[in-house]
């Protein structure tokens, strides 16, 4: 039986790759931080009672900013394949605490790859690194590939920059079996709730069901090649069980921008929009809607607005992946499209929605907090 170590797991990529491995007879070890809530969510629902006989999933507490906690779990894990997937992985916050940042996210990748090769792994495991397509940042040129010149536009991307180096670094160095995934953004209904898509699915749909009044955005010209998470973990266990360790680039080819995503996102809702003003007086409001969906709204309400404060100091303006070589070198293609996934994010986010707008129209509290995000 093959172990597999996951920093991140309980992230959204984490917890989906987990439950892949788990599928493909894995044992598998997940590193997860301390935190004063439970902070589990994302695989509570393939968590194994460590008191039941040989349990496939094991948690460790860790951080990737602890050499010698991640030193002592690889050495007690030996495992086959290590997926870094790990990070500070919020561009914006990454200007709010860049050392930080740099620290989980850059140097947390040396400190992983370091503890392989001290304890002598290195021709035994193989490490994936959760690269990024903030690398084109400032694009050279588009779509982007595999040889396209990186030309990072934030902390994130400038320590996932070194993070990327030094994995190749070791690869070249010591013969390890280590690669890059740069994979272009991929979502789902487990995303992260501050992230576009989710914050604007999860939005409008409580907008929708009368829990919050308006969606405040950045900027909505933006433009992103988005898949789903759960195409893009099948591609990272595909980069691990390669002859030759190589970097891929993961896209879908197509790209649209955030204000296209929002009007999907209304469609789905039965809502239909109208997009006026511009730069930071630009709105939404509701043409018309089916009120059998979106019970509390009306034609002429004001759904989005512009909040400047969700703008970045240096923004990505366009990204647009080129994944021909992940297609002929390993046969991988998305199976999902960003609309259907769309559909798939607006169904979960409007169930819960209406779990708390019961909860509400009872007098009872909201479990979770509507912040905006
Ligand atoms: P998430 O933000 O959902 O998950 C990040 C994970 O990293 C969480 O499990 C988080 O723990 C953990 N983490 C954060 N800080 C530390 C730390 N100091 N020590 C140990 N673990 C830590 O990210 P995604 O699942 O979306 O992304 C996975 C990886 O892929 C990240 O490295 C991201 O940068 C990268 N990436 C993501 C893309 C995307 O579009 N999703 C695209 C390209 C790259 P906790 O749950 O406790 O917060
Ligand atoms: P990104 O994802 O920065 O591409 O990084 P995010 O969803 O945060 O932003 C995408 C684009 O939308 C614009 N935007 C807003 N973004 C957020 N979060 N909130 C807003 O209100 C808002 N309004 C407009 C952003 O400016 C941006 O242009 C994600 C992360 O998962 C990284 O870890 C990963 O490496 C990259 O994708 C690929």
């Amino acid at each position: 039986m093959k172990s597999a170590l996951i920093t991140g797991i309980t992230g959204q990529d984490g917890s989906y790759l987990a439950e892949f491995l788990l599928e493909k007879g894995y044992e598998v070890h997940g590193i997860k931080r301390r935190a004063s809530l439970f902070n589990t969510q994302r695989v509570d629902h393939i968590y194994q009672d460590p008191h039941e006989p040989n349990p496939k999933l094991k948690l460790h507490y860790g951080d990737l900013t602890d050499t010698s906690n991640l030193t002592r779990i690889i050495s007690e894990v030996q495992p086959d394949e290590v997926y870094n997937l790990g990070a500070q992985s919020h561009v914006a916050v990454s200007f709010e605490a860049p050392e930080y940042t740099a620290d989980v996210d850059g140097i947390g990748t040396l400190r992983l790859l370091e503890a392989i090769r001290f304890l002598g792994l290195e021709k035994k495991t193989r490490f994936y690194q959760a690269s990024t397509s903030e690398l084109f940042g400032l694009v050279q040129e588009t779509p982007q590939k595999e040889t396209t010149p990186f030309y990072p536009r934030s902390p994130y991307a400038a320590a996932k920059l070194y993070a990327y180096w030094i994995t190749v670094n070791y690869r070249e160095s010591y013969g390890m079996y280590a690669c890059n995934g740069i994979l272009f953004n991929h979502e789902s209904p487990r995303r992260g709730e501050t992230f576009v898509t989710r914050k604007i699915t999860r939005g409008l749909a409580n907008i929708a069901l009368g829990l919050e009044d308006c969606l405040y955005m950045g900027n909505i010209d933006s433009l992103r090649d988005w898949g789903h998470a759960k195409d893009y973990v099948r591609m990272q266990w595909m980069m691990l069980q390669q002859d030759v360790a190589e970097d891929f680039v993961i896209g879908t080819g197509k790209q649209y921008s955030v204000r296209e995503f929002i009007d999907w996102t209304a469609k789905e809702l039965s809502i239909e929009l109208d997009f006026s003003g511009e730069g930071t007086e630009e709105t939404a409001t509701v043409k018309s809607v089916d009120n059998n969906v979106a019970p509390a709204v009306k034609p002429g309400d004001v759904i989005m607005r512009i909040d400047p404060r969700y703008f970045r100091p240096a923004e990505v303006d366009t990204l647009l992946g080129d994944p021909t070589r992940a297609k002929e070198k390993l046969g991988w293609v998305p199976e999902i499209t960003a609309q259907e996934m769309c559909t798939e994010m607006v169904a979960e986010d409007l169930k819960t929605a209406k779990r708390y707008a019961l909860l509400k129209e009872h007098g009872l509290d909201l479990p979770v907090s509507l912040e905006n995000g």
